[in-house]
This record gives C-alpha cells, sequence and structure tokens, in this order.
C-alpha cells in the first residue's frame, strides 16, 4: 500500500496524470485509507511548489499540478464525504482576498461535511463583505478562512478586523493553510489555526462541543 502512495506522490510530481488517475483508481479498488492517498498528492504538490520556487517548473506546470489534483481529488472525495448525518453546525468558509488557491480548501470542506457540518463555501478571494454576509445570514458561530500565500496575512487581518467591527464578537475565526503558525495566528487576530485539513476538524469539534 505504501508504494502506491509513493508511485501516486511521484506521478503528480512528474505531471503524469493518466499515471495519478490509473493509481487513484487502483488505491480506490483495494480500499486504501483515502486520506493517505490525499496526502500523497499533498507532498506531491509540496514538491512542485519547491520545483517553482528553484524556476525548476513555472506557471503552466503549477496550473496543470492542479488540475491533476483536482481530477484526482474528484475520485476520492466520495469516500471523504462519509454517510449523510444531522448537522453539527454551520461554517463559513472561504479563501482570503488575493488568494486564489482552493485546492486545500477543498480538503477541508469535505472533511468537515463527512464530520457531520453544514459548510458554507465562499470560493476563493473572498472580500470582507462576502465573509461577513454569510456569517450574519447562516448565523455561522465558526468562520474559517484559507491562505497559501504569504503575502496575504494583511488582508485576513483586515477581513477579522472588519468582522469583529461588525459586531460579529461572538464568532470564532480559524485560519489555514500550510505556513500558518501561532505567530500569523496572533498577528491576524484569530482564535484558531490550523495545518491540516483535520486539525480543522479538531477545531470545529471544540467550537461545536461535538
Ligand atoms: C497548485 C498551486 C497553484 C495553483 C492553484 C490551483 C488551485 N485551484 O488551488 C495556481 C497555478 C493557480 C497557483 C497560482 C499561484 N501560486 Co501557487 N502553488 C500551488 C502549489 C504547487 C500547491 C498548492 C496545493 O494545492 N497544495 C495541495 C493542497 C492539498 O495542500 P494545501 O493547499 O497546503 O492545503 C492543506 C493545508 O494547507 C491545510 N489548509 C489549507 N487551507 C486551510 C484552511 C483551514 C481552515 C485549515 C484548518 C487548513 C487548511 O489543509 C489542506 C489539506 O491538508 C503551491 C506549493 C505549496 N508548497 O503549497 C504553490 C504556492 C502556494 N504558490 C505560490 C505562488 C507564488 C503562486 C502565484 C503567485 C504564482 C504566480 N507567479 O502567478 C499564483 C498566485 C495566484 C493567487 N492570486 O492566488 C507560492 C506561494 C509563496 C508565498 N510565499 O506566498 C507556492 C508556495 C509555490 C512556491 N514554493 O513558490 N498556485
Amino acid at each position: 500500500m505504501a508504494n502506491h502512495i509513493e508511485e501516486l506522490k511521484n506521478a503528480i510530481v512528474e505531471l503524469e496524470a493518466d499515471k495519478v488517475i490509473s493509481s487513484v483508481k487502483a488505491g480506490l479498488e483495494e480500499e486504501a485509507n483515502p486520506m493517505d492517498m490525499v496526502e500523497g498528492l499533498q507532498a506531491g504538490m509540496v514538491e512542485i511548489g519547491n520545483r517553482f520556487a528553484k524556476g525548476e517548473y513555472f506557471l503552466s506546470e503549477l496550473i496543470m499540478s492542479g488540475e491533476i489534483m483536482k481530477n484526482a481529488m474528484a475520485l476520492i472525495e466520495p469516500k471523504l464525504a462519509g454517510l449523510e448525518q444531522e448537522y453539527k453546525g454551520n461554517i463559513v468558509i472561504g479563501t482570503v482576498k488575493g488568494d486564489i488557491h482552493d485546492l486545500g480548501k477543498n480538503i477541508v470542506i469535505m472533511l468537515l461535511k463527512g464530520s457531520g457540518y453544514n459548510v458554507i463555501d465562499l470560493g476563493v478571494d473572498v472580500p470582507a463583505e462576502k465573509f461577513i454576509e454569510a456569517v450574519k445570514e447562516h448565523e455561522a458561530p465558526l468562520l474559517a478562512m484559507s491562505v497559501l500565500l504569504t503575502g496575504c496575512q494583511d488582508p485576513m487581518k483586515d477581513t477579522i478586523k472588519a468582522v469583529r467591527d461588525a459586531g460579529l464578537n461572538d464568532v470564532k475565526v480559524l485560519i489555514g493553510g500550510n505556513y500558518i503558525d501561532e505567530k500569523v495566528k496572533e498577528y491576524c487576530g484569530a482564535d484558531y489555526f490550523g495545518t491540516t485539513a483535520d486539525e480543522g476538524v479538531k477545531v470545529a469539534n471544540q467550537v461545536f462541543g461535538a
């Protein structure tokens, strides 16, 4: 099984779309843990990011990797979402203004849905007003934001300030992304942070007392 995950990681790093899809299908047939497959793909995406940073890959490769990841996730998603159950509560989520990365956010959404939450997805490049509107409309006790660009810390900070200025003082704010840490959380004024999708579920369970 571990071989499969390694194969998946290498295939996405080399942008071998057909191999990624056939590996995912083989994994699903063998009832591999879907989260292990997601982690394999994610590890591959980190390596793609490293190659991009070193100038070995260009924007076209980033775009291609995003497409491959999306197609692979479409196959894995039904296994992650789990069984329908009564909602534990509403969570509003979106990628912060200026940032259009959404593959990680979509995994967080799948896990939250699979854990019984009703997730309102606002998409990417979400302005503060849209977050505020949705939190009010859905009376959501938890607002989650995704961010991958380090340059988007200030928009995140401004969004949280706008949420508080709108009188939404009870809503808990969770920020997530692979570079987020306690320092970024403090800087932005968030209540919680998470660097993986399952940390997001843990925070939700804490906020909703589930
Ligand atoms: C694919 C990709 C793209 C795709 C995105 C496609 C899409 N639909 O999302 C495209 C091509 C559009 C893209 C564009 C750009 N990208 Co890009 N991209 C990536 C790449 C290679 C992979 C990201 C990814 O999808 N990973 C897989 C997913 C599953 O993992 P994840 O996103 O980390 O999500 C997990 C965790 O972070 C966490 N998480 C995420 N959100 C949340 C939310 C909550 C609430 C919680 C709890 C957890 C959580 O849980 C997720 C699952 O476990 C990264 C490399 C990297 N190391 O991240 C660069 C990277 C993020 N991109 C980068 C850059 C620079 C750009 C561009 C500026 C490039 C350019 N010159 O135009 C643009 C920015 C566009 C914009 N305005 O946002 C840099 C950012 C550097 C920085 N310091 O900010 C990176 C790090 C690459 C690099 N090493 O240089 N990119």
